[in-house]
């Protein structure tokens, strides 16, 4: 077994240094940044630059979405036939707010579509955020609790946890710009504040097995319909891949997205 593959099974987590070459990181970052000024959404918490279905507009980091590394350690997590479930850009802006703890779809407890807790002790879903700054303690290093994707709750599902308390053993994800940080989606974490004078840029991409259900996540799908729209409950919404822009997709990439392409 790899090391990587030992911590993020122990400890929840893990990071992969280097998948975005440093002399092409800053470029990236700019780009994602100029993409998220245009398309930012007004729903996400105030200083936070969001946007979801970020492919759409920028494709500056697809050539690293399959990188070999990545995906031999999601192989071995998840099984064959990988798919992207979601690509979004999360800017942290100077004075954020600290976020609620919680854990990722499926297993935050607050959205229509989610695994009852308790839920097994299985691998579902795994989050990743990619460091397009490098993460600190100050800037916003995504707060994590290691050991926590065991627990078969989290602070979204009434688990006693104060969900804007501090944690024991909590700590915030640290490393250089063009790491990735490897999650179980059932891993603990929290926004963190930003308290530097620099924009903390990441993509959150998340792998899901090919067996995951995801249509409650996709705009105008029956799921959604029924389980969100009528119910009126909250739940992410994944824009679709045009199919113009997953025809120009590196060739290794495309199988990733196939699945939401309209
Ligand atoms: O941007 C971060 O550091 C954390 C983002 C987060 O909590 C999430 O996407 O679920």
């Amino acid at each position: 077994m790899s090391d990587h593959l030992t911590l993020l099974k122990l400890n929840g987590w893990c990071a992969l240094e280097n998948i975005i070459p440093a002399q092409e990181v800053e470029n990236i970052r700019n780009s994602v940044l100029q993409t998220v000024e245009e398309y930012r959404r007004d729903s996400a918490a105030e200083n936070i630059g969001f946007v979801p279905g970020l492919i759409s507009q920028n494709q500056s980091f697809a050539p690293y979405l399959a990188d070999s590394r990545l995906m031999s350690l999601l192989d071995e997590m998840l099984g064959h036939d990988i798919r992207i479930s979601f690509t979004s850009a999360i800017v942290n802006e100077p004075d954020n707010e600290r976020g609620h703890w919680h854990a990722d779809w499926p297993f935050n407890q607050s959205n229509a579509g989610h695994v009852p807790a308790p839920y097994p002790d299985a691998l579902f879903h795994i989050t990743t955020l990619w460091m397009l700054s490098p993460f600190s303690d100050e800037n916003g290093g995504t707060l994590i609790v290691p050991g926590s994707h065991r627990s078969n709750n989290n602070p979204t599902g009434n688990n006693g946890i104060d969900a804007h308390a501090n944690v024991p053993g909590e700590m915030n994800a640290t490393g250089s710009a063009g790491s990735v940080l490897v999650m179980d989606s059932r891993l603990w974490h929290a926004t963190a504040p930003n308290h530097t004078n620099e924009p903390r840029v990441a993509l959150a991409i998340r792998y899901a097995p090919w067996w995951l259900n995801l249509d409650i996540l996709m705009p105008e799908s029956a799921e959604r319909k029924h389980m969100v729209d009528r119910q009126n409950r909250k739940e992410n919404e994944v824009p679709h891949v045009p199919q113009m822009v997953y025809d120009q997709l590196p060739e290794d990439v495309k199988p990733l997205y196939r699945h939401w392409v309209r």
